[in-house]
């Protein structure tokens, strides 16, 4: 049995994204980033970062979302949210690691800092900032997206969740898409698919 450790809105929705999209059964152990459960030993041991989302299958425990995804879609996809070419594959590392390295940090300081954290707590620089600095990656992402339904071979790939479930913290975090015309077409097309509202991301 696979076991899912970390709630729907923590970086956990988009490995759920994954697991409902492969139609896989999995237990879902809800821990709160935010609580105290990460930091118990039986935890730690799992995931020493006291971070989630983190993955149990048979004797193999993995953390970093995106990697269980390349995991889940490797093992049980059969060629579902993959692709054929190895030029292919090294597009779908690309954009998830252009996700996790030119997106990621800004789009989660957006909701931090905007839905989040306790009023008192919000910086209204970081959110500044964060905005810059999301303009020069969505505009590449963008163009990217002209006349494409997909980031990768034309087809939907374990990609296309990696960048949505990164999307999602800046939508979550009021970003406005709308001068992305591209990304916000794609993005909408994504989360409108019944896996992606079956495993409650936005
Ligand atoms: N790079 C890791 C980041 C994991 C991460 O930062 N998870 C957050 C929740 S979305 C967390 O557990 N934060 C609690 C903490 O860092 O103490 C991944 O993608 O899995």
């Amino acid at each position: 049995m696979i076991t899912l450790y970390g709630i729907e809105w923590s970086r956990a929705k988009y490995v759920l994204f994954t697991l409902t999209e492969l139609g896989l059964d999995f237990q879902h152990v809800r821990i709160n980033p935010f609580g105290e459960e990460k930091n118990a030993p039986e935890y730690l041991k799992l995931n020493p970062m006291a971070q989630v989302p983190t993955l149990v299958d048979g004797d193999l425990v993995l953390t970093e979302a995106m990697a269980i995804n390349f995991y889940l879609v490797r093992k049980y996809g059969s060629g579902k949210l993959w692709a054929e070419l190895p030029e292919e594959e090294a597009q779908i590392y690309k954009w998830s690691f252009f996700a996790a390295t030119q997106l990621e940090v800004s789009c989660v300081e957006l909701i931090l800092h905007r839905k989040v954290f306790d009023e008192k707590d919000r910086n209204p620089d970081i959110v500044r900032s964060a905005e810059k600095k999301l303009m020069k990656p969505l505009n590449v992402l963008n163009n990217h997206l002209a006349g494409k339904d997909f980031l990768v071979a034309g087809k939907f790939t374990v990609a296309d969740i990696n960048m949505t479930g990164v999307l999602s913290y800046a939508l979550g975090g009021e970003f406005d898409f709308s001068p992305y015309k591209n990304v916000d077409r794609y993005l909408s097309a994504v989360l409108s698919r019944p896996a992606c509202k079956e495993a409650g991301i936005v």
